[in-house]
């Protein structure tokens, strides 16, 4: 299904007066409000092709309805989410989950909804049917040559596929490691995965990155091969110039300091992209937003300060990419408030005084430099985020119009009440 465009004028047309009032209240308090709108038009997250149905755990799975049975139909979801939005024009496919098997019309399809295919990734972390060797003892890491051979001929296989629909990057990420001691040799397992990661390396396209991702935990309990932003930059730092580390911000022990690793990552010309979501416990793959928000704040903050440092392109010098996907709800909806709580917090981060930021640290006033960030983190963007989605020709509530217009009973009426996505 589509929503067309004279339903979301007339959602606009109905919502304009009270939102050119919180606008303008917004907007007397600031400086440069045209610039801030151009960067938030422009900023775009991927959407990952394996959020669009409901997710499931390992102790069962709850479908909504309506989820989508094909690649195809992930796209018209993906594109759904975009006419809302204006800021979800891209997705970001799972291979063999979305295997692009007519990949001219596939990508003919993406660019009627104006979608684009962001980072490629591939799967070593589960066996497929009818796959010859089991990844039950890792992939890249293997003791066994052949196991190795079979996860890296995957990998590039996917990136085969990727240049078929023009994405520009891989995403790897391993659940290689050993859950319980004794059973790794560390250095062999890191060595194999190098080795690895060097033969897809060399089949990278020369305008291709290579995103390494890392995580600390499950389905491996006791070690993770690419455990930490450490292992990751280490081996990012061995490949070559088009290997990135990639934060996941589920990915991390309790209490770690994700923006002092994003900044890091920066300074050191190594941060390739992001997969937001949220969390409690671990990689619970929540809402963006919805648990810490100051924390996505400060990341953000990190995010704007050492890509200006270095003179990068908000919206195209990293990966932006949600991943994030659960049991409870409408996973469209869930992705609407995703988006939205990435444009609030950007919006957010772009609002900080940098030079009084700077004099306030340079002069060790502690107080005044946390204002300034409680300050920007306190200011209520909505409106300004609603304008950058008029603009971009998206809705004023996303949300509201998506409830209005019925949208999930369409898709059940088209697709069914019983159709379960290929995922997670
Ligand atoms: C992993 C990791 C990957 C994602 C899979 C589905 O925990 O976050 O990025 O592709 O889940
Ligand atoms: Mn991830
Ligand atoms: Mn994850």
């Amino acid at each position: 299904m589509q929503i067309e465009k004279y339903k979301i004028e007339e959602h606009n047309q109905g919502l304009l007066k009270e939102h050119r009032r919180r606008l303008d209240f917004v907007a007397q308090g600031l400086r440069d409000v045209e610039g801030l709108l151009g960067k938030l038009v422009e900023f775009q997250v991927a959407i990952p092709s394996w959020a669009l149905g409901t997710g499931g755990t390992r102790f069962g799975r709850f479908s909504g309805g309506g989820e989508p049975r094909s690649l195809e139909e992930k796209i018209e979801d993906v594109g759904l989410l975009h006419a809302l939005n204006g800021s979800s024009g891209a997705i970001s496919l799972h291979i063999p989950w979305d295997i692009p098997k007519q990949a001219g019309s596939i990508r003919a399809l993406a660019a009627q909804y104006g979608l684009k295919f962001d980072a490629m990734n591939s799967n070593t972390f589960r066996d497929q049917a009818g796959q010859e060797l089991s990844y039950k003892f890792g992939s890249l890491q293997h003791v066994r040559k052949d196991v190795r051979k079979q996860a890296i001929d995957h990998n590039i296989e996917v990136i085969k596929y990727g240049e078929q629909l023009g994405s520009k990057s891989l995403t790897v990420w391993l659940s290689d490691g050993s859950c319980f001691p004794g059973q790794l040799n560390f250095r062999q397992a890191f060595q194999n995965t190098l080795e690895g990661l060097q033969e897809i390396y060399a089949a990278l396209p020369a305008d291709w990155k290579m995103f390494v991702e890392y995580k600390a935990f499950e389905p491996n309990f006791y070690s993770t091969t690419v455990g930490d932003w450490g292992q990751s930059l280490l081996y990012a730092s061995k490949l070559g110039p088009k290997a990135y580390t990639l934060v996941d911000l589920g990915h991390h022990l309790p209490n770690a300091n994700i923006e002092q690793i994003v900044a890091l990552l920066l300074m050191e010309g190594k941060l390739g992209g992001f997969h937001f979501n949220d969390s409690k416990y671990g990689d619970d793959d929540l809402t963006v937003g919805s648990i810490k928000p100051y924390q996505l704040f400060l990341i953000f903050n990190e995010l704007v300060e050492g890509m200006d440092a270095r003179g990068m392109n908000h919206a195209t010098d990293l990966g932006w990419m949600i991943d994030a996907s659960h049991n409870v709800k409408d996973p469209l909806e869930d992705l609407l408030q995703s988006v939205e709580a990435i444009m609030l917090t950007y919006a957010q981060a772009l609002l900080v005084d940098r030079k009084r930021l700077v004099a306030a640290q340079q002069g060790n006033d502690v107080v005044a430099a946390q204002e300034l960030l409680q300050g920007a983190f306190r200011t209520d963007v909505r409106a300004l985020v609603a304008e950058a989605r008029l603009r971009a020709g998206g809705a004023l509530d996303p949300l509201a119009l998506y409830r209005a217009g019925k949208v999930r009973e369409h898709l059940i009426k088209e697709r069914g009440a019983g159709t379960v996505a290929t995922g997670l």
